[in-house]
């Protein structure tokens, strides 16, 4: 199903569909080379979601600041290449979300555990605000909040499940954003967490 959130941002529900086996197979042999870590924010707060990275670069943060780096900062080594597979499944998310030729350069993947949130923030290190970002679910539902331009202006609330993909483009790009602490559970195929890609257009 397709379900516009707000201008530019559309829900795809169960969009990863009859892809989800070699996708969980693309995320082990990435977390392989480069693990999940969590990372410090500038203000020394060590983030309750644990994160990696794969394509030409990766966000990442430290007592420094926010940046993309093309290199893992744990093992100084180029992040791995985005799988093909992933490429196109943010590809076509995009299309059907009103966005032709996107092309993504990093993926952004997120790991949850129960307790684990995500603080509402803007995300604005790119370059290009005109691509949109894909996300993709997997794993356990989590509560996504969904506010405006202005930090202050009301979240709207979206249950996100596993195989929802969603495309944030348009005026929606900049829209402050959150994910509020994961509920417990457990979940057939990913167990007890939820991860979320993120495919970004960074250059
Ligand atoms: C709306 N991740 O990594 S994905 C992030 O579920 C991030 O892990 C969340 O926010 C997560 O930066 C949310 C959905 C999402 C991602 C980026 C957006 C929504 C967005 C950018 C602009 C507007
Ligand atoms: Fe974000």
């Amino acid at each position: 199903s397709r379900e516009e959130m707000a201008e530019g941002a559309v829900l795809l529900r169960s969009f990863v569909g009859d892809r989800e086996a070699e996708l969980i197979a693309a995320l082990r042999d990435i977390v392989a080379v480069a693990p999940f870590r969590r990372m410090f924010t500038p203000g020394g707060h060590r983030m309750s979601v644990a994160m990696t990275n794969c394509g030409s670069g990766g966000w990442v943060t430290d007592r420094s600041g926010y940046r993309y780096s093309p290199d893992d900062p744990e093992t100084g080594k180029p992040w791995p290449a985005m799988p093909p597979m992933l490429r196109e499944l943010a590809d076509s998310a995009a299309l059907s979300g009103g966005f032709a030729g996107f092309a993504p350069d990093v993926c952004l993947i997120n790991r949850y555990v129960p307790g684990a949130k995500m603080s509402l923030h803007q995300d604005k290190d790119e370059l290009d605000f005109g691509a949109p970002i894909v996300s993709v679910s997997l794993g356990l539902p989590a509560i996504f909040m969904f506010g405006g331009l202005k930090r202050s202006d009301k979240p709207r609330r979206f249950r996100l499940e596993h195989g929802d993909i969603a495309v944030w483009g348009g005026p929606s790009r900049l829209f402050y954003h959150g994910v509020a602490p994961l509920a417990e559970g457990n979940h057939p195929l990913m167990g007890p967490q939820r991860l979320n890609l993120t495919f970004r257009k960074i250059r």
